[in-house]
């Protein structure tokens, strides 16, 4: 009986085994995140339409058996004081937390916590357990119910459960088969490492963090807390976690510096001061930590368990391995009288009590309250009680000055508190499914949220196609550009993020702050376009038409197609029905994270340190949810079409710009140019004749990688291709309509 070598693909003899091309070019541009989550990975039929699935779920007979669950300790995994509220609320919010506004990947849309690398997270430690104990759910009601919705709305019944009244519920989440490759969840290559993320390299907290926090000893201002510059997506201080460390920065034990950290990583939530202050607190009301004994007990997660395990790592050698004897976080505290029931002894006793640092059974850093009586129920043996205890980060809500004020008012006006904690974890449960129309099930609210991106419903009958046919008329006549109206319908619609479906063409929000004055949208022919569209749009609406009106964001769209029609001889088609929403509706600063930094569709930004610019195109093209085919082809027409943002003629490998053609891939891949580095920094490239040394071209690094990168380049010579013409029309036209309707969850 050896001992099992150590089996791996990377030298595995079998297909898919062996050194593979991220190992021999780890810098190479990889097109893998544009072909996930295909019908292929997915075991649904294709038909298969979760909208409908969940319609046809009996809601009410869902939430009554998660009612039941709640209190249904199993011996395999028992519950916690005779209840799994805790546990369930904290598998929601891990779920959900994981969301960043900046590129609006994470959160808890696709179900992706039941896979690698999010199932195996330290901070994740436990809720394998928590998705386990709701499989027979599951199982029950199949594809009604998606594990996505399954898993957020079971957060929702536990706070129900223990007497707190949320602020609604949607469903609408479609799961996905596949661990999504497409988060950049950071570069440390160490779980806990954050060494890529600080870009200064600066951790941890000021020196001189001491054991005692009163109420005026360990306040400090802002100003005396270094900062730290987190890396833009990402949303935490360290790889796997989903947030900061409980310990505090770097385990220090400072509340004020993990205020700061707090602060980031919500702000990158897209959570305010109020918001993050009544999460944490109202999250805290609920539950345990769980650090009976130290970790070295703990076996391999999820990921990397032995199989007989069946998926359910961590397992511990310590005592039962479960109940009182739980190891999760290593952290060992209960923070309110009854854990199992909403309360607001989580801020009662943050201000009363003195705060005493201590180690956990674990060895990790925890506070305890100096001179408390021991009166909390123990979550097994009620001959036994605790002290109240506070995590590091629980005392920023104190002792941070912001946060301490936001506390005060809220234990101070429960009503308030239980109001914004209602609304922040609606948010946060929701803030990734895009539009309302979206939204399925009874529980929704009715309010409308900003951070919804409101469009209003239409007010009129929508234009028919005889309307469209004149309007197109109307919109050639006015004698701009055709081009401006090309990237004016590209700039509108190519906002949207598949992420979390924000953005696109819909409500016309071109037209308003902050989009409106983007540099890539090049402010004076957008407002040349709008205001002939504008011309357009009062012409028609003043006119008899049985009360029938266009919308500005119709009209862009409708626009771009006219403009395309006119440069491709193809017919483009049309989806009216959008509506234009106001200013009041649109919530700026969240509108910002929006904006393109880069657009390699416009040739527009290139290369940070971090990043190649090819790269960045990739990764639009994937919030805008197009293979690489679709991709190479928009680039490769738009190019022809002239619509560089600037209206630079890199990349326009055509003698006739303006004419969709694909004339940018037979002379990228003409022979007889020869292309050389024109700058220093690799950006720019010059294109000459072979033979005559005459300058042809000129291209940025978007344009060139579709000739260096094999696969694009096999892409792009089906579209050079004496047969490809034909082919390329179609295909640019499919690939352009899709870009304008990818917010249309109002018609599909
Ligand atoms: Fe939390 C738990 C941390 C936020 C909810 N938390 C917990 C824990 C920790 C933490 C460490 C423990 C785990 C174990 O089991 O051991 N949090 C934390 C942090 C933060 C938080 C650091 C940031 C600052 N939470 C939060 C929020 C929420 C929560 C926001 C919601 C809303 N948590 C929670 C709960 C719990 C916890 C419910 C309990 C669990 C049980 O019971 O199991």
């Amino acid at each position: 009986m050896g001992e099992c070598p150590v089996h791996n693909t990377r030298t595995a003899p079998i297909g898919g085994g062996g050194t593979k091309n991220r190992d021999w070019w780890p810098e190479g541009l990889r097109l893998n995140i544009l072909r996930q989550h295909t019908p292929i990975s997915n075991p649904l039929s294709k038909d298969f339409d979760y909208a409908s699935a969940f319609k046809s779920l009996d809601y009410d007979a869902v939430k009554k058996d998660l009612h039941a669950l709640m209190t249904d300790s199993q011996e395999w995994w028992p519950a916690d004081h005779g209840h799994y509220g805790g546990l369930f609320i904290r598998m929601a919010w891990h779920s959900a937390g994981t969301y960043r506004v900046e590129d609006g990947r994470g959160g808890g849309g696709q179900g992706q916590q039941r896979f690698a690398p999010l199932n195996s997270w330290p901070d994740n430690v436990s809720l394998d357990k928590a998705r386990r104990l709701l499989w027979p759910i599951k199982q029950k009601y199949g594809n009604k119910i998606s594990w996505a919705d399954l898993m957020l709305l079971t957060g929702n019944v536990a706070l129900e459960s223990m007497g707190f009244k949320p602020f609604g519920f949607a469903g609408g989440r479609p799961d996905t088969y596949e661990a999504d490759e497409a988060v950049y969840w950071g570069g440390e290559t160490t779980w806990l490492g954050n060494d890529v993320r600080y870009s200064d390299g600066k951790s941890g907290a000021p020196e001189g963090s001491h054991g005692v926090v009163d109420s005026d000893e360990h306040k400090r201002d802002h100003k005396d807390i270094h900062s730290r510059d987190l890396e833009s997506p990402i949303a935490s201080a360290h790889m796997g976690l989903i947030y900061v460390n409980p310990e505090g920065p770097d385990g220090v034990p400072d509340p004020v510096a993990a205020a700061r950290d707090i602060r980031t990583t919500f702000g990158r939530m897209a959570m305010n001061d109020e918001e993050t202050v009544a999460l944490i607190a109202g999250g805290h009301s609920f539950g345990k930590t769980h650090g009976a004994a130290p970790s070295e007990n703990v076996g391999k997660e999820p990921e990397a368990t032995p199989m007989e395990n069946q998926g359910l790592g961590w397992q511990n050698k310590h005592g039962s391995g479960k109940g009182p004897d739980t190891i999760t976080s290593g952290l060992e505290v209960i923070w309110t009288k009854t854990p199992n029931k909403f309360s607001m002894n989580y801020l009662e006793y943050l201000f009363k009590y003195d705060w005493e640092l201590e180690k956990s059974p674990a060895g990790a850093n925890q506070w305890v309250a100096k001179n408390a009586d021991s009166f909390i129920p123990d979550a097994y043996d009620s001959s036994k009680t605790h002290k109240p205890r506070m995590l590091t980060t629980d005392l920023s809500l104190r002792f941070d000055p912001t946060y301490e004020k936001i506390s005060r008012d809220y234990l101070e006006h429960p009503d308030k508190f239980a109001d914004m904690f209602a609304r922040a974890w609606f948010k946060l449960l929701h803030r990734d499914m895009g539009p309302r129309a979206r939204w399925l099930g009874p529980e929704l609210p009715s309010e409308v949220l900003i951070w919804e991106d409101p469009i209003p419903p239409a007010d009129h009958p929508v234009i028919d196609e005889s309307d469209i046919a004149d309007l197109k008329k109307e919109i050639l006549a006015t004698g701009l550009d055709n081009t401006k109206y090309i990237t004016t319908a590209w700039a509108s619609a190519s906002t949207f993020r598949g992420s979390d479906k924000r953005g696109g063409a819909n409500g016309a929000r071109i037209r308003l702050a902050p989009q409106k004055d983007w540099e890539v949208n090049d402010k004076s022919s957008l407002q040349q376009v709008l205001g002939a569209l504008d011309n357009v749009q009062q012409k028609f609406n003043s006119s008899a038409r049985g009360g029938k009106k266009v919308s500005m964001a119709d009209l862009i769209v409708l626009a771009g197609v006219a403009a395309l029609e006119k440069a491709s001889g193809a017919s483009v088609p049309f989806t009216p029905g959008r509506t234009d929403a106001t200013q009041e509706e649109t919530d700026e600063h969240s509108f910002e994270h929006l904006k393109p930094h880069h657009d390699g569709f416009r040739n527009y930004g290139k290369s940070t340190h971090r990043v190649n610019t090819e790269f960045f195109l990739v990764d639009k093209a994937h919030l805008l949810e197009l293979s690489a085919p679709e991709m190479t082809v928009l680039v490769g027409g738009l190019r022809t079409l002239n619509a560089n943002w600037d209206g630079s003629k890199h990349g326009v490998f055509t003698k006739r710009p303006g004419q969709l053609s694909n004339d940018f891939f037979v002379n990228l891949l003409d022979v007889n140019t020869a292309w050389k580095s024109v700058d220093s920094t690799g950006e720019m490239f010059e294109g000459v004749d072979r033979k005559t040394g005459e300058k042809k071209w000129s291209a940025t690094r978007y344009d060139l990688v579709f000739g260096s990168h094999a696969e694009l380049r096999a892409i792009a010579e089906v579209y050079a291709q004496n047969d490809g013409a034909e082919k390329f029309t179609k295909d640019f036209v499919a690939a352009w309509d899709k870009v304008m309707n990818l917010d249309r969850f109002d018609v599909h």
